[in-house]
């Protein structure tokens, strides 16, 4: 007697559509047998008439920041382990991967780690998480005796590291040494690309000529910084011929850029998020924007604060252009994986996205930096890709689930509903009965709007009436290596110019 019998559903893997009359039979958290036909009467405790609707795997969300360590204390007004994954949960998503963060003065990654258990076990979670370790001092005895240390025991295979923020960024020979272990380790390394000094001389003159409003942060930010470190990064990992994924890929020359470099067969992968396939940063525009720059001709005093609420890093970008080659990055295979970088701040909160409101004058460089978007990463995914017909249904399951499973080493549990398989599954409504506008009071985080407010969204993760599960029933999930980019391959291009000199 299976615990729960799901059928009548188009159960997707991403090769496959399975014929409505498919069943699966559950037991404990368990996939436990999958077959066609009818499901008898008495095999199950439990049914679930899936009503034609689309079973997918449960969403896999490998980049979400919860309660991170801040530069700055007190900085932390997003949600929590247990707000982030209530949310995670009620738009379809039943792992997530969060940031543990080292600090420069860190010396060892230990207590880091238990500290990142201690807050995620403290309120508990409603669905299984992983942490990734960020980098910003890696020394040898992190980089030789630490870091095996944290794949062997805690599971932990990726690691993250930031090209900006002065607090954070690395150099570039500590990144090829990152890069070297990681390579030799199988770890999967995420990379945020931005050239931190090309956009610190941006900031630097708009300032010097008071643009400091929010839709500001898009200029300073320029796709030139993001590609230009994208291009570093693809180039050093060409000298140690070691995989990278470049995270929240958010411009056409980097997309192309990435292309390029995988058309060469190099190991490049790519994330890309919802916020650079639906927004523009003419979104952070008060309407009747002006500020006296070049955008628009009112006056100051009238313009609004509320375009910080999308201020993330890489901005909303200023062309049309650089949503059109993201989506074209979905379509074609360029992007490796989708996830929503929910990185969430409060906006009425004096250490929240108001930060940057003192005394009535509006500061971009004082924004926390970052959107929430756990819960609405597969809807809109869903909506706008599937049901617009961008992409078929089985990339859809591609970039939400399966990829981010083999990505970070979760292949052996997560990412595919198939027997052995942990029963991490979303049922969708069937076509045409969900049509409904996005709005933050329906939503489960703990944040006080929805960079998302006002999308319609034509599917959900079907949710029978109301969110089920608690906090408490999520668990710690230990990885292995990812199988992305880590297929042995011969000598490294170093290894090859070394032995050539020596010949
Ligand atoms: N990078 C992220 O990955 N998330 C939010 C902010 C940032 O810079
Ligand atoms: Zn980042
Ligand atoms: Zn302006
Ligand atoms: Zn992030």
């Amino acid at each position: 007697m299976y615990d729960l019998v799901i059928y009548n559903g188009l159960i997707v893997t991403t090769s496959h559509i399975s014929p409505v009359d498919t069943w699966i039979g559950i037991t404990g958290d368990k996939i436990v047998t999958i077959q066609s036909g009818k499901p008898p009467k008495d095999v199950g405790k439990r049914y679930i008439d899936a009503k034609g609707g689309y079973i997918t795997p449960g969403g896999i969300d490998t980049h979400v920041h919860l309660q991170q360590l801040q530069v700055a204390p007190g900085e932390d007004t997003g949600d929590t382990f247990e707000s982030g994954t209530r949310s995670a949960t009620a738009g379809g998503t039943t792992t997530i991967i969060a940031f543990a963060n080292q600090q420069r003065h860190d010396e060892s990654l230990y207590p880091l780690v238990e500290e990142y258990h201690r807050r995620a076990a403290a309120n508990g979670t409603w669905c299984d998480y992983g942490f990734h370790m960020i980098l910003t001092n890696p020394t040898k005895k992190i980089l030789d005796e630490e870091l095996p240390v944290l794949f062997e025991k805690e599971g932990i295979s990726s690691i993250k590291v930031y090209m900006t923020y002065e607090a954070r960024r690395v150099g570039d020979r500590d990144m090829l040494e990152i890069m070297l272990r990681t390579r030799k380790l199988g770890m999967t390394l995420m990379i945020h690309a931005e050239n931190d000094d090309m956009v610190q001389l941006v900031i630097d003159h708009l300032k010097e000529n008071d643009l400091t409003e929010p839709h500001h942060h898009a200029i300073a930010r320029t796709p030139l910084a993001e590609v230009e470190a994208t291009n570093r990064a693809i180039c050093l990992s060409n000298l140690v011929s070691s995989p990278i994924l470049i995270v929240h890929v958010s411009s056409s020359a980097a997309m192309s850029r990435i292309r390029t470099a995988q058309n060469d067969l190099q190991p490049i992968f790519a994330e890309t998020c919802p916020q650079y396939l639906l927004m523009l940063a003419e979104a952070m525009q008060p309407s009747g924007h002006g500020c006296g720059c070049s955008h628009g001709t009112e006056k100051t005093e009238n313009k609004s604060f509320e375009g910080a609420k999308l201020i993330c890093s890489p901005p909303l970008r200023e062309s049309k252009d650089d949503l059109d080659a993201v989506w074209k990055g979905m379509i074609n295979g360029t992007v490796t994986t989708f996830s929503s970088d929910h990185c969430p701040s409060a906006f009425d909160h004096p250490m929240g996205k108001k930060k940057g409101l003192q005394g009535g004058k509006a500061d971009f460089t004082k924004v926390p930096n970052g959107l929430p978007g756990v819960e609405t990463r597969l809807p809109l995914l869903m909506t706008y890709g599937v049901e617009r017909q961008r992409i078929s249904v089985q990339r859809f399951v591609e970039v939400t689930s399966t990829q981010p499973a083999h990505l970070y080493g979760l292949q052996h549990r997560k990412g595919a509903i198939a027997v052995g398989m942990d029963a991490d599954i979303v049922i969708w409504y069937p076509p045409g009965e969900v049509k409904h506008d996005i709005t933050n009071d329906n939503l489960h985080h703990s944040i006080d709007y929805t960079p998302f407010e006002g999308f319609e969204v034509s599917n959900w993760p079907r949710d029978n009436g109301g969110l089920v599960g608690r906090a408490g029933l999520g668990t710690y999930v230990k990885r292995i290596k990812g199988t992305v980019g880590h297929e042995s391959r011969g000598e490294t291009h170093l290894e090859r110019i070394t032995r050539m000199a020596r010949a």
